[in-house]
């Protein structure tokens, strides 16, 4: 037992009595989880950063490259067939994990940040004129922040931010304040990446589409922890990262209400987003080729696939309930910590656990913790407004996966201790 009143003993078990879901088999899907760090067992909290992979998404990468690789939409050969009947399969594997009504208003792009980026480029360039208004949040990452900050220096547009309170949830009412006449789209997170709040995405549609603004949904922190449905969302652009929903990296996928897609101009020019090219006029390609530009990343599509199957397997509903049971023990096991503070307290939030620990740097907290075995993240989590905002630098923050257990947080608690011996 630890210095703390926390018993791992006392608490072991609950979580798989709970959601009925077997955590150890779902660890042993991820071999990297296997392997010790300095001697000790791998304890990885850091997923909201970047998740593990399972064997069934390195498997069908490889595969990929084993046995069907070839540019996709260029060649009459049969691997190109192949490799693009695998590319678009993918492609519909994302409209079916966010419930999209058609395949063509998903598109392929490098993740949240490339999505976020190409709306600013495309839809903002031509909806967002000087005077008028975007409406983000004061949660939010860089990823969602610089884009528009850019496009309102381009456009002499004004970037408006809807305030939170203290436990990191959106002061509601302010941000329908903050909804006007020059409101040309708000851009907000579906959760946070340092607090964990889940923003209530519905409703802040409702508030902007009565004042006729769209709505872009940061989706990269909800994505891998809950079931996502951008036509019940009612959001007009959702944006997503493979590689923080057990996919790889470099490849991602933005919605956009094909109504939307359809107005708006290329993104990046250059192959397979045109129809025909003459030195005189370029014609453009239907959406979502028309935002494609380049040869794409097929196995990257084709590992997202393949991380969107694994999800649906263990399903969506499974993985909220276990991580949820595994955020209330680290909540009460973090609660036993004397001089830790948790940063982000709102109702609805999932396992995202940042906190200060008495005036012990955040970097010092994640360096010990580090040869404990135990991977966290410290800084400011590209989110230095919200940094602001709670008064700090920077805080430790722990993050779930589905892979996460009861374990992991018992090590956590006992590197805590570590960490406050050595500065005793
Ligand atoms: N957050 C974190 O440790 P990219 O890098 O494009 O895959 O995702 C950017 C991004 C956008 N929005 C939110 C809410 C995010 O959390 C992130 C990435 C990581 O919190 C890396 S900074």
């Amino acid at each position: 037992m630890s210095e703390f009143e926390h018993s791992p003993q006392r608490h072991a078990s609950q979580v798989e009595l709970v959601s009925g879901y077997d955590v150890e088999r779902v660890r042993q899907a991820f071999p990297i989880l296997a392997q010790r760090i300095y001697g000790k067992p791998l304890v990885y909290l850091d997923s909201a950063a970047t998740s593990q992979k399972p064997q069934a998404v390195i498997d069908a990468m490889s595969r990929f490259f084993l046995a069907e690789n070839a540019n996709v939409h260029r060649g009459v050969h049969y691997l190109s067939v192949r490799a693009t009947e695998a590319y678009e399969q993918a492609r519909a594997k994302v409209q079916g994990f966010l419930n999209a009504e058609r395949v063509e208003e998903i598109v392929f792009v490098r993740g949240t940040t490339e999505a976020i980026n190409l709306v600013a480029q495309t839809y903002g360039k031509v909806h967002v004129q000087a005077g008028d208004e975007v409406l983000i949040s004061a949660m939010e990452h860089h990823s969602n922040i610089v884009p528009w900050q850019m496009l309102c220096e381009q456009s002499g547009a004004r970037l408006r931010v809807a305030p939170i309170d203290d436990a990191g949830e959106l002061l509601l009412d302010q941000l329908e304040r903050l909804i006007g006449p020059r409101t040309r789209l708000v851009a907000i997170s579906h959760v946070s990446n340092v607090l964990g709040t889940v923003n209530p995405i519905r409703r802040i549609v409702e508030l902007a589409h009565a004042r006729g603004a769209p709505v872009l949904v940061d989706g990269a922190q909800a994505a891998p922890h809950l079931q996502v449905d951008v036509r019940e969302l009612g959001c007009d652009f959702y944006a997503l990262s493979g590689h923080k929903m057990y996919g790889p990296t470099g490849i991602g996928a933005l919605y956009g209400r094909r109504e939307l897609l359809e107005a708006m101009p290329p993104y990046q020019g250059g192959g397979d987003m045109i129809l025909s090219v003459s030195f005189e006029k370029t014609l453009y390609n239907k959406p979502p080729y028309r935002f494609e530009a380049g040869t794409p990343n097929m196995a990257g599509a084709i590992g997202l696939g393949a991380a969107i199957d694994f999800l649906g397997e263990l399903g969506a509903q499974a993985i909220a309930a276990h991580e949820q049971a595994v955020l209330a023990y680290a909540q009460r096991a973090l609660a036993t910590v004397p001089g830790l503070r948790l940063i982000g307290t709102a109702a609805d939030k999932v396992g995202v656990l940042s906190f200060v620990l008495d005036d012990i740097h955040p970097h010092d907290i994640g360096t010990i913790l580090d040869r404990e075995g135990v991977a966290i993240r410290t800084g400011h989590h590209c989110a230095q407004p919200l940094m602001q905002r709670f008064g700090l630098a920077a805080t430790a923050r722990a993050s779930l996966g589905c892979y996460s257990s009861e374990r992991d947080i018992d090590a956590l608690v006992a590197g805590l201790a570590r960490v406050r011996e050595m500065f005793r």
